[in-house]
């Protein structure tokens, strides 16, 4: 057991001693103040902290790390808590570390087209801070407000324009790291084409908050499309959207975004979010796509869709607007839901020939468990990546994401594309990772957290 009991003289002790370090108002232990960093998004996975730290800097987060080693009690590092898997919330008693004061954004450096940023830093900072010098970050997501660049490395975010630009791996270019024991690794202003050993960037990416606490990192840009062309699509079933996009993706060099929803989603969204129907038919399944240039693309997509006989029908866009009201019907299916209760969430991948057979399996398989259980599902279709989220069994109750998931691998695919292993999914890792690639994990994380501080309990299980 790594963390203290609240009241305990010696968590007394480490409460006083962060205060120390980073001044009494940012060592938060009232639980009013703790209880927003206590509770993920999605309200199915709480915890209670011994404190809320909020260093100011990457030094401060070296000497709390260096404090909490010492003391032996496990740190939950956080960015945005915009996280779905329950890895960036306490489960017992932990230090919850906010990154949220490192927002230091540096100046662009348009010859290699990048920025330094701050753990702490939103997504939505760093698309105006690029967009202000006329460049663009590729990775996008719907919590953009919120979600924090230390918070997307460790994730490896994805988000909607992975078919253009990658996911947080593809963007991160270099890392400024705290270690568990209060060490410092900087790789921040190496050359992009850097082979001298391994990279440690590329290892902490996706790695959740279980190797090092990211405190910077130099971000990849892109050119900034200035023309936009956004059309929803009506088909008949999966099977067609899949394939409309093999089409798209040779015909468009313009194509960003292509993704895939289904009419109860947007029964909800149009009930609990203010959506918008796109046209009066209902479809089998929805196709939304977006197109980015310098010169509007719309006359290119009008062509591309023109002789596509299994159109039911379609809804196009170009001013900011009316291309925002159509993303809303995708975008607000989380929001949407969550008006509907807890739901258990899961973001599975499978090969693209197999996305039309998951969605045709997916419904029974969670049937067969939990017969009154709710299924939505939607996502990223060039990715293989789908979003299966379940309403009605309680959040304890993980016997459909058993179903879901093993589908998920039956169908050669994983058990987390986007969202990461958090908690909540560490008891089906080996079965995508086999038992030699988790013992090789596993004996990265004992390398660089030996006493098991950082963020125990995801990705492995406690102990
Ligand atoms: C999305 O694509 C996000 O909207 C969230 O990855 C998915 O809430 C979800 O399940
Ligand atoms: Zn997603």
């Amino acid at each position: 057991m790594l963390s203290q009991p609240a009241e305990s003289p010696s968590a007394r002790g480490v409460i006083d001693a962060l205060r120390r370090l980073v001044g009494e108002s940012h060592v938060l232990v009232d639980p009013a103040e703790r209880a927003g960093h206590e509770i993920d998004w999605t309200g199915r996975f709480q915890g209670r902290a011994l404190a809320v730290v909020r260093p100011a800097d990457a030094g401060e987060v070296r000497a709390v790390l260096r404090l909490c080693n010492e003391a032996g009690i496990g740190v939950v590092p956080q960015g945005g808590n915009t996280g779905l898997v329950g890895g960036g919330v306490p489960r017992d008693g932990e230090v919850v570390l906010s990154l949220l004061r490192l927002r230091d954004i540096g100046p662009i450096d348009p010859v290699a087209a990048e920025v330094t940023a701050g753990a702490g830093v939103t997504l939505g900072d760093v698309q105006r801070h690029a967009a202000a010098a006329g460049w663009a970050f590729g990775v996008d997501l719907a919590s953009r407000s919120a979600a924090t660049v230390g918070g997307m490395i460790a994730t490896n975010a994805g988000g909607l324009n992975v078919l253009r630009h990658g996911p947080m791996a593809a963007q991160v270019l270099g890392v400024e790291l705290a270690l568990a024991d209060g060490g410092h690794i900087e790789r921040i202003a190496a050359p992009h084409k850097d082979t001298a050993g391994y990279d440690l960037a590329a290892l902490v990416t996706g790695s959740e908050g279980t190797l090092a606490v990211v405190t910077r990192a130099r971000l990849r840009l892109v050119p900034r499309m200035t023309a936009r062309a956004v059309a929803v699509i009506g088909l008949p079933d999966t099977a067609a959207a899949v394939s409309l996009v093999g089409r798209l993706q040779a015909r468009l060099p313009s194509l960003v975004a292509a993704e895939l929803f289904f009419e109860p989603g947007v029964e909800l969204v149009v009930r609990h979010a203010a959506g918008r129907r796109p046209f009066e038919a209902i479809a089998g399944a929805y196709l939304l796509v977006e197109c980015a240039d310098l010169a509007s693309p719309l006359d290119d997509l009008a062509a591309a869709l023109s002789d596509e006989p299994s159109i039911v029908d379609i809804a196009v866009a170009t001013g900011a607007s009316d291309r925002l009201g159509l993303w809303h019907l995708r975008e607000a299916h989380p929001e949407a839901i969550a008006r509907e209760g807890v739901p258990h969430k899961l973001d599975i991948a499978v090969p693209t020939g197999r996305l039309a057979d998951f969605v045709a399996m997916v419904g029974p398989a969670v049937a067969a468990v939990v017969p009154a259980a709710r299924v939505h599902v939607y996502g990223h279709v060039a990715d293989g990546n789908l979003h299966v989220n379940v309403l009605g069994p309680g959040p304890l109750d993980d016997a459909v994401d058993d179903a879901v998931l093993r589908l998920a691998i039956e169908l050669g695919g994983t058990i987390s594309a986007e969202h990461g292993i958090g908690v909540a999914k560490v008891a089906w890792l080996s079965l995508v990772r086999g038992a030699d690639d988790t013992a090789a994990m596993a004996a990265i994380k004992r390398a660089l957290d030996p006493r098991g501080i950082l963020n125990p309990g995801v990705l492995f299980p406690v102990g």
